[in-house]
């Protein structure tokens, strides 16, 4: 909480798309926790992340569906959001 108040949070949803082991969860990995696994797993379905950047008065928020590039995980992915939202 800032002197004036809490901060403003802005949110924003990304969905990473794309054939598989172009790096997609290496990517989120990397900007969520500054991290990298040389042997990363294939996602299953879809995984969740979420990372807050302040920036001046206000929090970015980003909420980061990283989706399996595999085609059966990735339609699968797509019918759990389809209800999720
Ligand atoms: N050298 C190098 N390897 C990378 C890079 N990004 C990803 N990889 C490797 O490429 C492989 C696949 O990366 P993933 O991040 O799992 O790819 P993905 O797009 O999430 O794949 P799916 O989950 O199957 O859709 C992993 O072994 C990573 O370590 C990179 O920038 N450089
Ligand atoms: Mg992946």
């Amino acid at each position: 909480m800032s002197a004036l108040g809490p901060k403003k949070v802005l949110s924003y949803k990304l969905v990473l798309l794309g054939d598989t082991a172009v790096g997609k969860s290496s990517s989120v990995e990397r900007f969520v926790k500054d991290e990298f696994f040389e042997f990363q797993q294939p996602t299953i379905g879809a995984a969740f992340l979420t990372k807050n950047i302040p920036l001046d008065d206000c929090i970015i928020k980003f909420e980061i569906w990283d989706t399996a590039g595999q085609v059966f995980h990735s339609f699968m992915c797509f019918c759990f959001m389809f209800c999720y939202y």
